[in-house]
């Protein structure tokens, strides 16, 4: 009987131990995701640049852009995508999109560079508020038949093209899964 019940206590705490176990896991998916993190200064403009957008995209043709940003700002804070062409036009790809504090936010737009404004040249993403730090991870490109031409997710530890203007931007673990 004293060796019965003992069984049965061993056999719980198995049992919660492996319950514990399958309740932890999902949290971070398994692997850690890396993601850019863009620090600005004290201007909120043109923060995180990726230069020779020309060589992934045309004029006269329809993309879909997306990008995933986050930021833990103590309020919402709107962002801009927008695309400089070769004539030193800045075209509006997004505008004021907003991203609460602490949530990942998906943003996407459609857009069509007309050829009469020049060429694609470099492509940025800015914060309407200056001074914040906040981040980005897949930023894909896709043409009008849903083919990715551009996708830059981090995940080799490198910035993949982007870079900061009156900012800084690093590779980093995503903050929201390491809380
Ligand atoms: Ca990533």
């Amino acid at each position: 009987m004293k060796k019965w019940f003992l069984m049965s206590v061993l056999g719980v705490f198995a049992f919660l131990i492996i319950l514990s176990g399958c309740v932890s896991a999902p949290g971070t998916g398994g692997a850690l995701n890396k993601v850019l993190k863009v620090e600005t200064g004290d201007q909120g403009w043109k923060t995180a640049w990726f230069y020779g957008i020309g060589n992934y995209i045309n004029a006269d043709a329809t993309y879909t852009y997306s990008v995933r940003i986050y930021h833990e700002e103590a309020t919402s804070v709107k962002f801009n995508l927008t695309l400089k062409t070769t004539t030193n036009q800045y075209k509006s790809i997004f505008w004021g999109r907003e991203v609460l504090p602490a949530t990942w936010v998906t943003i996407e737009a459609t857009y069509t560079l007309n050829s009469s404004d020049g060429n694609p040249s470099d492509i940025y993403i800015e914060p309407q508020t200056p001074g914040i730090t906040f981040y980005l991870d897949d930023f894909v490109i896709k043409d009008e038949s849903g083919k990715v031409v551009l996708k830059t997710d981090f995940e080799d530890g490198t910035e993949q093209g982007w870079s900061g203007n009156n900012a800084t931007v690093s590779v980093v673990y995503d903050p929201a899964q390491s809380q």
